[in-house]
């Protein structure tokens, strides 16, 4: 795929920071491994409905990527079916919008039956508004279809009526296979020796390599977004404390996930209810960490979670500070008021067995009884 990208800052979103929208927008390319050629930025108080860019704009557009022999531009933002549609006729090229740059993401890296299902799940919710849209189009081509039903019409209702059947067939197999999830964890819960840890953060944090170093296992890595997209989960022993505490990564987040994928994982999303403690991981060396924070703890509220025990893990400190022994002038009360934090790298170990300490001393105490 070679690419050019488009960012326009509308009246609708003033407080963007289109660069780094743009930076996001790169790091969500290279992971399907595309490449950028170029990169556009427009103001524009109201879109234009029909191309979402001005007409001056597009024409702009056109000549850079026949210059360049682009054979897709991707937009920051969401555009409608038409939009998309009337894109493509005059540039020539692809059009994808960062939702569809999302799902496609997703669906390479989907590999339990669950995720799988989740994608596909996502994807044809989104598709379906676009087919609705074609079936628009081919309306109007006709005439309105004040006669008789179209040809374009009769297709776009076949293939309405075929998402919906398949959608609604997703949703079934993925309730059977929450139910079973949720069979597994009730067995699990009864056990008042385990203690529950839930991995979360903005995707690239380090969760899964933190996974594997707490407890020695081969989790995905990458470093490319949305490298996990299935739950693991994995145990530390202490046996000194007659403690097993089981560790689950999750799926990364992002700023502004597309709905249809936020509501498509929610239901990874709800094993953190049973966590007893939530380690919120964090790439320190990242420029933008703080605004990544605040969006996970978005999500957090959002899922009910905020008032769960959480531990600020400040990860990848390697890539800030030369050795270790920088860490023991760190103030990590600093990050937070009322969470506890810890710096650590997970790569090179730095503060590791600190933080076994920590998962301890959260394991030893009392569990907090569920609000009945
Ligand atoms: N320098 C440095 N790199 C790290 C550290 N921890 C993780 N990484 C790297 O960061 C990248 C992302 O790590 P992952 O563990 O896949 O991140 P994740 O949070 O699981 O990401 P998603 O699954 O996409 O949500 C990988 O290239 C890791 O090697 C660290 O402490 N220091
Ligand atoms: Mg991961």
């Amino acid at each position: 795929m070679r690419c050019i990208l488009v960012s326009v800052k509308t009246k609708k979103d003033k407080n963007k920071d289109v660069k780094y929208s743009l930076t996001e927008l790169e790091g969500l390319v290279e992971a399907v491994n595309g490449k950028i050629l170029g990169k556009l930025t427009q103001r524009k108080d109201i879109p234009e409905p029909s191309t979402f860019l001005g007409k001056g704009k597009v024409q702009e557009l056109k000549e850079i990527s026949e210059g360049i022999k682009a054979d897709t531009v991707i937009f920051d933002t969401e555009l409608t079916p038409v939009q998309i549609s009337n894109l493509e006729k005059i540039l020539g090229i692809d059009v994808l919008d960062r939702t569809d740059l999302i799902l496609s993401i997703f669906s390479k890296r989907a590999r339990t039956k669950q995720a799988k299902l989740q994608v596909e799940l996502a994807t044809l919710e989104h598709e379906l508004p676009r087919v609705y849209g074609q079936k628009g189009k081919a309306l109007s081509r006709i005439g309105g279809g004040m006669q008789t039903k179209g040809a374009g019409e009769k297709i776009g209702e076949i293939k309405i009526r075929t998402i919906k059947n398949r959608i609604s067939k997703i949703k079934k197999e993925l309730d059977k296979i929450k139910k079973q999830r949720k069979q597994q964890r009730t067995s699990r819960n009864k056990n008042p020796d385990i203690f529950k840890v839930s991995l979360v953060g903005y995707t690239n944090a380090g969760k899964s390599t933190l996974l594997n170093r707490l407890t020695k296992r081969d989790a995905f890595i990458s470093d490319q977004l949305f490298a996990t997209l299935d739950t693991k989960t994995s145990f530390i022993n202490f046996s000194d404390i007659g403690k097993k505490v089981l560790i689950t990564d999750t799926v990364g987040f992002v700023k502004d996930l597309p709905k249809e994928l936020l509501d498509a994982f929610m239901a990874t999303l709800e094993e953190l209810e049973e966590a007893d403690l939530i380690l919120h991981v964090i790439d320190i060396s990242d420029e933008n960490w703080t605004k990544k924070v605040e969006y996970v703890n978005e999500i957090l509220e959002k899922l009910n979670l905020h008032h769960k025990p959480t531990v600020l893990v400040m990860n990848k400190i390697d890539k800030v500070i030369p050795s270790e022994e920088f860490l023991e002038d760190s103030d990590e009360t600093m990050f937070s008021r009322d969470k506890e934090s810890i710096i650590i790298s997970t790569q090179k170990g730095w503060n590791i067995d600190k933080l076994y300490q920590l998962l301890k001393k959260y394991a030893s105490q009392p569990k907090e009884q569920p609000v009945l």
